[in-house]
């Protein structure tokens, strides 16, 4: 079977570990690739994943989502935190923070700094955000395709209160839902959530051939609203999960009215 796995960030990437072990594609398992004697094609699975958390941060390209569901199936995700490398080390945070350079509140880990150089190097000469994923899931083995929705910008940017200095007057203002989420931990009233580019943002032709071929599509128990809710606002991608002829099944993360982990709540 082909499923194809419609994924945000921690939530996402637990499923996908699920989906991995259940059709035998566990690199420990070997399945991966691997051809069966009877040469049937083994299972695939593709992850379309939410590109909504993507920021520019001190000159590098951060793709969040993306890399938690590179590193937790590459056996690299630090398990408390949820989001980057075990073991880690904040040195060029410390020394970031130290020359008084904003933003000081989002932690650049010093391993996980290589993954967005190589990241930031790769889209400066051309690439495309799904041809940089292809490349660094070269080294982390996920044994799924981790598929950016779209190769365009799509940040999803938060409408709070408060004037364009944050003043609490009257007015709202947007900002990044990084910015919401890690310095403001979510504690900003939010009265909308906005996908900055959305309309002119495109699906990527290897994620619409992943829906369109998926033999079932498993919309992932990630926040319905940030991860989910920013993958359906790429134009195109709810009439790719209408056309399909895959059953399109969700899983919700909210169970009696509380969530696992996370803010869907
Ligand atoms: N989350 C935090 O709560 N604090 C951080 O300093 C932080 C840094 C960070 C760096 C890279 C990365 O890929 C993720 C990071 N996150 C951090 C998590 C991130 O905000 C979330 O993973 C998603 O964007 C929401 O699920």
């Amino acid at each position: 079977m082909r499923i194809c796995v419609v994924a945000g960030g921690v939530g996402g990437a637990r499923f996908l570990l699920g989906a991995r072990r259940l059709l035998g594609l566990d690199p420990a398992s070997g399945a991966a690739g691997t051809p069966p004697p009877g040469g049937e094609p083994v299972h695939g699975l593709d992850a379309v994943v939410n590109v909504g958390d993507d920021a520019w941060m001190h000159g590098v390209r951060i793709c969040p989502d993306l890399d938690t569901c590179m590193y937790t199936l590459g056996g690299g995700i630090d398990p408390d935190r949820g989001w980057g490398h075990a073991d880690e080390t904040w040195n060029c945070r410390d020394e970031l923070a130290a020359y008084g350079v904003q933003p000081d509140w989002f932690g650049l880990g010093d391993k996980d700094l290589a993954t967005h150089l190589v990241r930031t190097q790769m889209l400066g000469a051309g690439y495309r955000l799904t041809d940089v994923t292809e490349a660094l899931s070269t080294r982390w083995s996920p044994g799924v395709r981790l598929l950016p929705v779209t190769d365009d910008r799509c940040e999803t940017h938060v409408v709070v209160p408060g004037g364009p200095d944050g003043a609490q007057g009257d007015g709202e203002r947007a900002i990044h839902f990084q910015e919401w989420w890690v310095r403001h931990r979510a504690a900003l009233p939010a009265s909308g959530f906005v996908q900055i580019g959305a309309d002119a943002a495109r699906p990527t032709p290897e994620t619409l051939e992943a829906i369109e071929a998926a033999d079932l599509v498993v919309v992932a128990p990630s926040n319905p609203v940030v991860s989910v809710g920013a993958i359906l606002a790429v134009p195109g991608i709810r009439a790719a999960l209408r056309s399909t002829s895959a059953p399109v099944v969700g899983v919700s993360p909210v169970i009696g009215g509380a969530v696992l982990r996370g803010m869907a709540d």
